[in-house]
């Protein structure tokens, strides 16, 4: 059974329709978000500690959204700037800018404790990199000494523009990010799927998790 790894309900809603019936489950974990420019590092360093935590097959989910404008605020600083300001003050401040551009990224880290050996791509390097000139312990090392777990990265991205919020689906941003006309809140589960930086970053795990 995969365990997907996220304190918020509405991620698991939209993974669920990806993966065969059962194969999955929501594990409210809450793994410590290291602060990075990128999601990868973010996605997995919090692959290896889910991974220790549950001891079976994790993937983590990080998303953010990131506003052309405010060179691509707040990005991994999503949740806090949702939770400080709220997206009613992100609009009004969107608002504001000539370009109100934004996009949503998504980035899955999966971890079962296993190499990767059918995979082309199988480490997040750059996060060893960052882990070997920060020294031990900087990215889940191992008590041993040894590499940080393997971890897979799937990627998502989806372009759109800050709009006052409309809808009343979804969860997070989503009333305040329109695509193709839409607002994410005025799409059902399925519809965002079809276009949304989750539902791609789903989309490729799926078909790789599939063989594995
Ligand atoms: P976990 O870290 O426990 O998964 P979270 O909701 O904090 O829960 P993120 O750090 O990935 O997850 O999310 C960063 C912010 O972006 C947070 O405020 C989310 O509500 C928001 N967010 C993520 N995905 C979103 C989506 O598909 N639509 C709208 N907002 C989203």
């Amino acid at each position: 059974m995969l365990r997907y790894v996220t304190t918020n309900p509405g991620k698991v809603r939209e993974a669920e329709r990806y993966l065969p019936d059962g194969s999955v489950e929501g594990l409210d974990f809450d793994y410590a978000e290291v602060q990075a420019d990128e999601l990868g590092p973010i996605a997995a360093r919090g692959a290896r500690e889910a991974y220790r935590h549950a001891d079976a097959p994790v993937l983590v989910d990080d998303a953010g959204l990131f506003v052309e404008g405010l060179d691509g605020f707040p990005g991994p600083y999503s949740s806090y700037v949702e939770d400080t300001l709220g997206i009613e003050r992100v609009h009004e401040i969107a608002a504001d800018l000539d370009d109100r551009r934004a996009a949503f990224r998504c980035t899955l880290g999966y971890c079962d404790g296993e190499g990767f050996a059918a995979s082309p791509d199988p480490v997040d390097r750059g996060d060893r990199d960052a882990a070997a000139a920060a020294g031990p312990d900087a990215a889940g090392e191992a008590a041993d000494g040894s590499d940080p777990l393997p971890v897979k990265l799937f990627e998502g991205y989806v372009p759109g523009r800050i709009v006052a919020p409309r809808g009343d689906g979804g969860f997070g941003y989503d009333p305040i990010f329109e695509h193709d006309g839409e607002t994410f809140a005025e799409m059902d589960t399925d519809r965002k799927n079809a276009v949304s930086h989750r539902g791609r970053a789903l989309e490729k795990f799926a078909e790789w998790y599939a063989d594995r």
